[in-house]
């Protein structure tokens, strides 16, 4: 029954490295979402690796600001006509459920026009993990490597799952010794 219990364990903690696996990013960090201090959305953006499962989270005050989601001619022209979704709470979570840009503004008059406009792009694995990443390709390139293995690096995300992979298969290791551990004691 031990090993049992020891294996259940080992599952739940499989399963909560997956689950936590999912970020949250909150629009803007520390700022939020706001038009004070001329915030760079779409550098915020592009400094991170959306995947599908996280979510993002618009915080402001629901006095002065909302969010839109738009299409993106919507987004171009700051057009507030007729949003695809309009969330109004302050705190409002959305959770990236598909590949693509997601285009996100705040409605209120001028305020999309002053840059509080973001996309969010979420790339496919394959795109993401050949997209350059100007910090590890600067590492993974000095001058004295040779070509041959002269091998991208993988981004931060794909290095993140390649140890998940490695511990996935530790785990998987562990349960299969528990279990001839468990054969041995039977016979
Ligand atoms: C905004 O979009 C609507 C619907 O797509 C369109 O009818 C309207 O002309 C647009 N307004 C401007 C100012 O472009
Ligand atoms: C926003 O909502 C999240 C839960 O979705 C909560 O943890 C957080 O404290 C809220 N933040 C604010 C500023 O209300
Ligand atoms: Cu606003």
């Amino acid at each position: 029954m031990a090993l049992v219990e020891r294996a259940m364990v080992l599952s739940i903690v499989m399963v909560t490295m997956q689950i936590s696996y999912a970020a949250v990013y909150k629009v803007g960090d520390s700022s939020g979402w706001t038009t004070l201090g001329n915030i760079d959305y779409k550098k915020w953006s592009a400094t991170k690796n959306f995947q599908i499962g996280d979510t993002i989270i618009f915080v402001y005050s629901a006095q002065f600001h909302n969010v839109m989601r738009v299409t993106h001619p919507m987004y171009k022209s700051c057009n507030a006509s007729s949003p695809i979704a309009t969330f109004t709470t302050g705190n409002d979570s959305i959770k990236i459920t598909n590949h693509g840009h997601h285009f996100f503004f705040c409605g209120v008059p001028g305020h999309c026009q002053a840059g509080q406009k973001v996309d969010i792009n979420v790339l496919k694995v394959s795109e993401a993990a050949s997209a350059p990443n100007p910090s590890s390709s600067a590492l993974a390139s000095p001058a004295t490597v040779p070509a041959s293995i002269n091998v991208p690096a993988p981004s931060p995300s794909n290095a993140a799952k390649l140890k998940f992979i490695g511990l996935k298969r530790v785990f998987g290791v562990i349960i299969m010794g528990l279990a001839m551990h468990f054969l041995a004691v039977c016979v």
